[in-house]
């Protein structure tokens, strides 16, 4: 990996993992997606990780017009990087996790490197009151859903974005197999360094959130890659924080967000994204590192910039 003593803060601020009764924290609507990567941006995250959500019940939607409705209002007062998600919801079809994407030509956008189990169904066992009838019915689904991401579907988001729009990706790897995926598309020069591979711990069907596994990901990212990437690290629920602290002691970057965890400490609910960015940020500097801005950012990935985005 590039030497740098810069981290870059990504803040992934709804996702689609969690429910509204998860958290009443949970960004929902337009606006408060739109005030909570605002707040995460100040607190010092560069790059903002957006998935849309149904403004009346919560549930993720990939409809193109709900991004329309935050996207130009985080545009207008940050700097940040917008990254759209193009792994949407469960249920999703590829065609529609893309359409927003499509539409506003973002300098970034997530690309899952494999298809795999997602189990979110083992939240049921510690919840059973839902505000909602999708949201037993959502985590239930999981145990018989597949993540699609198949080399096919992965070829066509690069040509389709990576090609058609200029935009650079943020690779979701759940898996040390997913490193080799990558790996593969680089051999083809379908994609081109630096890359930005995101390690992803601790989803149920991906690789777990042991401290071996985030060692192991960086040896192989390092085999693999040599100076070609930026990494960075996420790690689901309670991993959350050490593991990015880890990462960054590791020469990594940083994801964090409500999108994969909905607390701040031990028990104790996160109530806000930018808690959540205000807290990495101290362990950073703590740590005697530096946080990257949304410029350096920039420089970092080959991002193609700001203002060649359509929205
Ligand atoms: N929530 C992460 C574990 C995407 O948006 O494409 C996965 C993610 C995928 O962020
Ligand atoms: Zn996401």
């Amino acid at each position: 990996m590039v030497d740098t003593n810069k981290v870059i803060i990504t803040c992934a601020v709804t996702g689609s993992i969690h429910t509204p009764t998860m958290s009443p924290h949970l960004p929902i609507t337009p606006d408060e997606i739109t005030d909570a990567s605002i707040g995460a941006w100040e607190a010092g995250a560069s790059i903002i990780h957006l998935h849309a959500r149904n403004p009346e019940d919560g549930s993720p939607t990939p409809d193109p017009d709900v991004f329309m409705e935050f996207l130009p209002r985080v545009k207008q007062a940050t700097d940040a990087v917008v990254n759209i998600s193009t792994g949407g919801g469960h249920g999703m079809t590829v065609q529609q996790r893309l359409e927003a994407a499509v539409k506003a030509s973002p300098e970034m956008t997530s690309l899952n490197m494999g298809s795999m189990n997602f189990g979110l169904f083992p939240i049921l066992d510690k919840m059973s009151d839902f505000q909602h009838d999708w949201e037993p019915k959502y985590l239930e689904n999981s145990r018989d859903f597949i993540f699609r991401n198949t080399f096919k579907d992965i070829e066509y988001i690069l040509k389709e974005l990576g090609e058609g729009h200029g935009t650079r990706f943020e690779f979701e790897c759940y898996d040390i197999g997913h490193l080799y995926t990558l790996a593969h598309f680089l051999d083809r020069g379908l994609v081109k360094p630096p890359l930005f591979v995101q390690s992803i711990f601790g989803i149920l069907g991906g690789i777990g959130a042991d401290e071996e596994n985030l060692m192991h990901a960086r040896r192989i990212a390092n085999k693999l890659f040599g100076d070609d990437y930026q990494w960075s690290v996420l790690a689901a629920g309670r991993h959350q924080m050490n593991f990015v602290t880890m990462a960054a002691m590791l020469g990594g970057n940083v994801r964090v967000g409500l999108e994969d965890s909905l607390y701040i400490g031990k028990g104790k609910l996160a109530e806000s994204n930018k808690d959540q960015v205000a807290k990495i940020r101290r362990i950073i500097e703590d740590l005697s590192l530096e946080v990257a801005s949304p410029e350096e950012a920039r420089e970092m990935l080959g991002l193609k910039g700001g203002d060649l985005v359509q929205f």
